[in-house]
């Protein structure tokens, strides 16, 4: 028998997965973008990428774009100006975007800069490194020209001085509202972004899995691109993101393998998780998956057909 054959013959007869390792060639999706994100500012993110995506610009472009409406919206009180803060009342912004090339940029645990998911573009493009934090990642937004503003609301203040006084423990579970987002673009290219404040009332230093690559976010241009929001320590533990993309390499669909993620931190916790973790996946050939842990949870995909959100229910 021809090695290929063989190959072929024994990736159906074993399991599949596992042999179509490398072998996996995804069809390009060329000519119908689209754009995937999470939660219900989705929607309005949505339709800033949309307005890229649809005039033939880029998916970097259009995840950008979209990153920035909830950062700006102060109703959106777990990303940018208006994001709930840590236990200090201090607002601190973790943000990450990666391309169809490889490239990536990332900022983690910076504070007074409005839209976070910028400068990790800035650090991806004009600087030799990936990831910057905190003060650092501050004064280098201040020289590329970044204004500085106060990103604590009235309503976030009023929301941290009750908590202060009840000591009111909250998980991402209950303030989940981190924007993930991915998109394909006209040419088929992918790119992904997220954005958030994290997990409210936080200790003052936390960084969670959103400006991590490989955790709340993965892109490769041949498979494809994962993101997450929920309980961002379960998600780095799991190397959540880049899982899910190297499931779809192994043959898996975007749904099997956003659930497979999941299903081994459900396993971790003995069945019964009582945190949140969701993963939105997108592959090459256009095909989207979604998968939550715990409840539900919404996610908003527009393309040529219009842009909606769309509720799935949790695995357990
Ligand atoms: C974090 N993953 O900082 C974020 C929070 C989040 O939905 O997504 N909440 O852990």
């Amino acid at each position: 028998m021809k090695r290929r054959k063989f190959i072929k013959t024994t990736a159906v007869s074993i399991a599949a997965p596992t042999i179509l390792l490398s072998n996996q060639n995804i069809p390009s999706n060329h000519n119908n973008p689209l754009v995937l994100s999470t939660w219900t500012h989705g929607l309005p993110a949505n339709k800033a990428a949309w307005k890229i995506l649809s005039k033939n610009g880029s998916a970097l472009d259009a995840v950008e774009a979209g990153a920035k409406v909830p950062e700006a919206d102060p109703k959106s009180t777990s990303v940018g100006y208006g994001g709930l803060p840590d236990e200090q009342g201090k607002v601190t912004l973790d943000a990450c975007i990666m391309d169809h090339t490889g490239n990536c940029g990332s900022v983690a645990f910076i504070q007074n800069i409005k839209h976070p998911i910028s400068v990790a573009r800035k650090i991806m493009e004009v600087t030799k490194h990936v990831m910057l934090v905190g003060e650092g990642a501050r004064q280098f937004a201040v020289s590329q020209g970044f204004e500085e503003t106060d990103l604590l609301t009235d309503e976030s203040r009023k929301a941290w001085k009750k908590w202060e006084k009840e000591q009111f423990q909250s998980t991402p579970h209950d303030t989940h509202d981190t924007i993930s987002i991915l998109a394909q673009d006209y040419k088929g290219n992918l790119a992904g972004a997220c954005t958030t404040s994290g997990w409210a009332y936080k200790l003052h230093g936390r960084v969670g899995d959103s400006p991590i690559i490989g955790a709340g976010l993965f892109v490769d241009n041949e498979i494809g691109c994962t993101a997450a929001t929920g309980l961002g320590e379960e998600v780095i533990k799991t190397t959540g993101s880049f899982l899910v993309v190297e499931l779809m390499r192994q043959g898996y669909s975007p749904n099997e393998a956003c659930e497979e993620a999941l299903k081994r931190i459900i396993k971790k916790h003995n069945r019964n998780p009582d945190f949140q973790v969701s993963y939105i996946a997108l592959r090459k050939d256009g095909e989207i998956g979604s998968a939550c842990i715990n409840g539900s949870f919404e996610y908003a995909l527009a393309n040529k057909k219009g842009n909606k959100l769309h509720k799935i229910k949790g695995l357990i």
